[in-house]
């Protein structure tokens, strides 16, 4: 009941990064963490490869299939929007949501591709705004190294490079960057302090925004 008061939510908390900068496994951390302190949590990943739409993702990343570069960039949107109303009620009922990227990888990742970076903004507007970015640096060339990339469609050293550069455009006074070359705890560490913060300021009442 506690989480009902009103004015009382769950934190909208984002980790973007490039590809195997170790956002899945301290989202993992960061969930078990919350957990422990007793706080509704729970861990979002995006694309959602589940749904319709997320399967089309799925299949074009493994290279099975081919779209337009502004096709493939307005499924990933949708795959965004067909989860927010389901994000609003999660987060007004109290819970904390981890989310493993989010609209700055739809426009990092498509940008880095060569799209107009507005052009790729405009579809995300009206989606629920994060609280909170966490932004796992590192360098390109060092998340390479990191076990190889999996084998799809954007794991490659050169368009990292450019993501890398997009995001460095879209980073504001909201986020939060994290030397994710560091060791995994360190990292998790440095994460807990600011994620806690967010929860509290969100628990007091903050805004849940556009
Ligand atoms: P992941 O499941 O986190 O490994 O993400 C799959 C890949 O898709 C990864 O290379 C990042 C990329 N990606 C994630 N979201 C978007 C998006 O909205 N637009 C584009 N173009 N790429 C995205
Ligand atoms: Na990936
Ligand atoms: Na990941």
């Amino acid at each position: 009941e506690n989480n009902q008061r009103s004015g009382s939510r769950g934190a909208l908390i984002v980790l973007e990064g490039l590809d195997r900068s170790g956002k899945t496994s301290q989202s993992c951390r960061l969930l078990s963490y919350l957990e422990g302190l007793g706080h509704p949590v729970e861990s979002w990943r995006f694309p959602d490869r589940n749904t319709g739409v997320g399967q089309m993702i799925s299949a074009y990343l493994a290279n099975k299939s081919q779209l337009d570069d502004h096709a493939i960039h307005l499924l990933f949107s949708a795959n965004r929007w067909e989860k927010r109303s389901l994000m609003e009620s999660k987060l007004r009922s109290g819970t904390t949501l981890i989310v493993d990227r989010y609209s700055f990888s739809g426009v990092a990742f498509s940008s880095a591709k060569g799209l107009d970076f507005e052009w790729c903004k405009a579809p995300e507007m009206g989606l629920l705004a994060p609280d909170l970015v966490l932004y796992l640096e590192i360098p390109p060339e060092k998340a390479a190294e990191r076990g190889g990339y999996g084998g799809e469609r954007y794991e490659q050293l050169e368009l990292q490079k450019k993501v890398a550069r997009s995001y460095q455009m879209l980073y504001d006074a909201s986020w939060k960057a994290i030397d994710a070359s560091l060791p995994i705890e360190d990292v998790e560490k440095q994460l807990r302090e600011m994620v806690l913060d967010c929860v509290t300021t969100c628990q007091k009442g903050k805004a849940l925004s556009n």
